[in-house]
C-alpha cells in the first residue's frame, strides 16, 4: 500500500529533494546554506561534549513515514478534530466513533515504516548510554527502529496496548497487533464509505471480564500519565545536569511532556529543536559568525527548521555516522 506523505511545506534548507537518494551527509552539505552550515557546526561541536541527552519527541518525527499530526491540517479524521477524540469523554459519549478512530490509527501506524529520525535516534540510544527519548507518539515506530526499550519512554502509552473500561476489572494487554480487532471494526480504515455506528456488542471487549468494553491504552487529555514513565524521566533528569535536549516533531503544547524542555533549561542544558515550522522561533540565519567557527559557549538554543526525518540524522551524524532510509549506517571515521 501506497502511505501518503504529508511532509509538503517547504522550509529554508528542506533536504526533502534528497532524501530518496542514497546521499552521504557531505552531497546534503553542499545543499545547505553558509548559515546552515556554520548552525549545524555548532550544534556538531555542543553535541560531541554532551554526556547526558534528552530527546522528547512528537507526532512530527513519524509525519514522513506518512503518519499524521494531531494539531494543523493533518488533525482531522473523518472531519473530527483529532484532539476532541483523544478524551475519556469523547469515549464515553461514543465509543463507536472513538473506536473506529483508533481502529484507522492503528492500522495506518501497522503499515507506516519507521523513517531514519526514528533509526538516528535508536542508534544514538546505543552509542550513548546516558540518552534517553521521551516519546509522545503512540505509533510504535521507534520501537520498530530497534530503539533500545531501556532507553525510551512512551508518555502517552501505545495504539497497541489495550484495557478494561469496568471498574472491577485490572485487564490490560500490551503488543497486540490484531487488526481489525472486531469484524465491525474492518470498516474504520475505509474512508470512501460513509461512516457507520457500530453496536458495542460490535467493539471490543475485556477477555477477562467478558463485560467490560475495552479501550485504547493511550493516555487522554485529563489523565494522568503512567507513573512509571514519569518516575523513570524524573529519575534520569534528578541524576545529573541534562547537557542537551532535542525536541523533534513536537508542538510542545501538551503537558507534562511539554515541561521537560524547561527542566532541562532550568538545570543548565541547551536546547536544539527540529520542526517543519519553527515559526517565529530563533531561526539558523540569526546566529553569529562566531558560530562558524565550532564555537556554541554563546548558545543556549539550536533550531533546525525542516523535515526530522532528514534535519535529525544529519545532525546526529558525529556520533552515529550516515543513516540511509533502511537505518543502515556505516560506522563514523
Ligand atoms: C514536523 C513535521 C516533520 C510536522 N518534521 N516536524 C499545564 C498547563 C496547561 C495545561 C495542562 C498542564 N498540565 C496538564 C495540562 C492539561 C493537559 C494539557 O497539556 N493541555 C494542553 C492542551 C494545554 N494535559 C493533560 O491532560 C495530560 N494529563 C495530565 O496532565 O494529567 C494530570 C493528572 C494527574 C493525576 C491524575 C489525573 C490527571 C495528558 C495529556 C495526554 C495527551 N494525549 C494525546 C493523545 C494521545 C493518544 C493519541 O495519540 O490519540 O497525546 S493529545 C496529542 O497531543 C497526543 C500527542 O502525543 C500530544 C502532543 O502532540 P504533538 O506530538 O506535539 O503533535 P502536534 O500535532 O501538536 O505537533 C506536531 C509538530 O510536528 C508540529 O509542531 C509540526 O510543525 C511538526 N511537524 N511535520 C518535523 N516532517
Amino acid at each position: 500500500m501506497t502511505v501518503d506523505n504529508p511532509v509538503s511545506r517547504s522550509a529554508p534548507y528542506q533536504l526533502n529533494n534528497v532524501a530518496s537518494v542514497p546521499t552521504t551527509s557531505s552531497t546534503q552539505l553542499e545543499t545547505l546554506t553558509p548559515s546552515a552550515v556554520a548552525n549545524l557546526a555548532s550544534f556538531h561541536a555542543y553535541l560531541r561534549s554532551s554526556k547526558r541527552i534528552l530527546a522528547l519527541v512528537g507526532a512530527g518525527l513519524s509525519a514522513s513515514s506518512g503518519l499524521p499530526t494531531f494539531r494543523g491540517a493533518g488533525g482531522l479524521w473523518r472531519n473530527h478534530d483529532a484532539m476532541e477524540l483523544a478524551t475519556p469523554e469523547a469515549f464515553s459519549n461514543d465509543p463507536s466513533l472513538v473506536w473506529q478512530f483508533y481502529s484507522a490509527r492503528r492500522e495506518a501506524a501497522l503499515r507506516a515504516i519507521p523513517n531514519k529520525a526514528h533509526y538516528a535516534l535508536a542508534e544514538l540510544a546505543r552509542r550513548v548510554p546516558e540518552f534517553l527519548t521521551l516519546t509522545q507518539n503512540v505509533d510504535g515506530l521507534s520501537t520498530r527502529a530497534n530503539h533500545p526499550p531501556n532507553q525510551l519512554l512512551h508518555l502517552h502509552g501505545s495504539l497497541f496496548s489495550l484495557k478494561c473500561t469496568s471498574f472491577y476489572c485490572d485487564f490490560q494487554e500490551e503488543n497486540n497487533f490484531t487488526h481489525p480487532l472486531t469484524p465491525e471494526l474492518a470498516v474504520a480504515s475505509e474512508t470512501s464509505v460513509p461512516y457507520a455506528h457500530i453496536l458495542q456488542s460490535g467493539l471490543p471487549h475485556c477477555p477477562k471480564c467478558r463485560t467490560g468494553l475495552l479501550r485504547p491504552g493511550v493516555v487522554w487529555f485529563g489523565e494522568a500519565l503512567p507513573w512509571h514513565v514519569v518516575k523513570a524521566a524524573d529519575d534520569f533528569i534528578s541524576a545529573g545536569k541534562v547537557d542537551l535536549i532535542l525536541v523533534i516533531g513536537t508542538s510542545g503544547m501538551v503537558y507534562p511532556a511539554a515541561g521537560y524542555v524547561d527542566r532541562v533549561r532550568m538545570q543548565g542544558g541547551k536546547v536544539a529543536v527540529f520542526n517543519i515550522d519553527v515559526g517565529d522561533d530563533e531561526s539558523e540565519d540569526s546566529f553569529s559568525e562566531a558560530d562558524s567557527s565550532g564555537s556554541y559557549t554563546n548558545r543556549t538554543k539550536w533550531t533546525f527548521e525542516g523535515d526530522a526525518a532528514e534535519l535529525v540524522p544529519l545532525a546526529l551524524e558525529p556520533l552515529i555516522g550516515p543513516v540511509n532510509s533502511n537505518g543502515e549506517r556505516s560506522t563514523p571515521s
